[in-house]
């Protein structure tokens, strides 16, 4: 407690003297003053989330029930099954019952933590709480969650959280501000139907009371659940502010200093939490700081009976090169059953992916974006000492051109060979043309390693 309020005192009185300083796009600076830490201590304790590269998020909750339909309808092909209380304008009394139909015998921690692990992702961040208010977790702050509510009565996020640990994958959460149940948010009455409950509004005098109650909360989930990643979203509600997300993210700091908190825990700027977060989207260019990807392996993100629109493997892993070439993470949905289970097809991508990096992690993990403009065949991706080429399109010719100086080049091999045999090569100035076997180790991206003198 005293640590907290010293560093309360600390933040206040950084603040006064800096509020000028820190301007829309404004650099964060080499010592942060809202994270109070040195841009040393900032990259130590980023470090492992930049090195990882690949993680795996779950959309999971009584929204899993319905599966997104409702009385043999369905829903909203176009929006997340997570969304059904606000799609289809359920009230309370039509909503909460899920909660008793939620009984998931089939769910096995260890098994979706292997899941992850043998997908080559090295974290994973569940639904605590999403925008319909209920708690996946057991928590004293309400009684509108998994154990106090449902017949399952058990906690899949302590079960995780430990399994986690066992297999060596780092444990984070997803937390809503915005909330369709807390008795302190009321629907918009400026908006109409839907927006009313996208735009939720803060009954008058009650801020304080909710915010409370999330910070309960999320002391319960960092100290008790040892979270180490907390992904918040629904923060673009008009009554959350980014003073509000500053006072919340140094709060959660104070718990566990360690902590890697999203942008959304403010309002999305550069200089809210510690990584941006393009949605269902990857950006052109990375925007010159930490950033995460999230994306729904089908169409949505909590579980749907209908959906098997799923991404293929060529694109998933497509998609994984590319975020890594532009310096940033991929977080891939899935959404497991109301029984608890990760459908098939998401699994079996999740495998081949794996298998994929089993062979070409080299190229993934640790590496930072390319140096070059995006090439025709492909991507690049780079750590000390080596340049990868992600090759998509094998060239007719067997020719790759790569624009490093040919006399900083030292050997050039095919990463999915364990012989590591040099392949030939012809040295330029400003370049050097690689000579390729007639056929591609693999049809999705073979990886060519340049090892060479930045
Ligand atoms: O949890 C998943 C989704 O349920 C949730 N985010 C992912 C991680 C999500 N909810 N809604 N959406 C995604 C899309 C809606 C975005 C909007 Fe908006 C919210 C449109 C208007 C308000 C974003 C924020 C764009 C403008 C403000």
């Amino acid at each position: 407690m005293t640590e907290y309020l010293h560093r309360m005192i600390l933040l206040a009185s950084v603040l006064c003297c800096c509020v000028i300083d820190i301007g829309q796009g404004a650099e964060p600076g080499p010592a942060d003053p809202l994270k109070l830490e040195t841009q040393q201590q900032r990259d130590a304790r980023m470090r492992w989330w930049r090195e990882a590269r690949f993680g795996m998020f779950i959309h999971w909750g009584i929204y899993s029930v319905p599966a997104g339909v409702l009385d043999g309808e369905i829903v909203d092909a176009n929006h997340g099954a997570e969304w059904i209380q606000c799609d289809a304008l359920l009230t309370p009394d039509q909503y909460e019952p899920y909660a008793q139909q939620f009984d998931p015998v089939q769910f096995d921690a260890d098994q979706w933590v292997r899941i992850a692990k043998d997908a080559g992702m090295k974290y994973m961040v569940i639904t605590s709480k999403h925008h319909d208010g209920f708690s996946m977790y057991g928590t004293q702050v309400s009684r509108y969650n998994i154990v106090d509510a449902t017949s399952y009565k058990n906690d899949p996020l302590l079960a995780l959280s430990q399994a986690c640990k066992r297999h060596g994958i780092t444990f984070g959460v997803y937390y809503s501000q915005l909330d369709w149940h807390h008795p302190a948010q009321v629907n918009n009455k400026s908006e109409q139907e839907r927006l009313a409950n996208r735009y939720r509004d803060i009954r008058p005098g009650r801020k304080q009371e909710y915010i409370d109650d999330m910070k309960l909360q999320l002391r319960e989930l960092i100290t008790d659940y040892d979270v180490q990643v907390i992904f918040f979203d629904g923060e673009w509600v008009r009554w959350w502010t980014q003073d509000d997300g500053r006072d919340l993210e140094a709060f959660c700091r104070s718990l566990n200093p360690n902590i890697v908190i999203n942008n959304r825990v403010g309002k999305r700027k550069r200089e809210d939490g510690d990584y941006g977060t393009p949605e269902q989207r990857i950006p052109d260019t990375g925007p010159g700081y930490d950033w995460e990807t999230c994306m729904t392996i089908n169409g949505t993100w909590g579980y749907k009976s209908y959906d098997h629109d799923w991404k293929s493997t060529e694109d998933l892993i497509r998609k994984l090169v590319d975020i890594a070439s532009k310096g940033g993470n991929f977080l891939l949905n899935v959404g497991p059953t109301a029984e608890g289970i990760i459908p098939q097809p998401s699994v079996d991508r999740l495998a081949a992916m794996g298998d994929w990096l089993e062979v070409n992690g080299d190229s993934i993990y640790a590496t930072t974006a390319s140096p070059f403009a995006k090439p025709d065949w492909g991507r690049y991706t780079k750590k000390p000492g080596k340049l990868f080429a992600h090759v998509f399109d094998w060239p007719e010719d067997k020719r790759l051109s790569v624009p490093v100086p040919g006399d900083r080049v030292d050997r050039v091999y095919l990463l999915s060979k364990v012989d590591h045999l040099p392949l030939s090569i012809i040295k330029s100035p400003d370049r050097i043309v690689v000579t390729l076997p007639a056929t591609p180790p693999d049809l999705i991206d073979s990886v060519v390693v340049i090892q060479w003198t930045e």
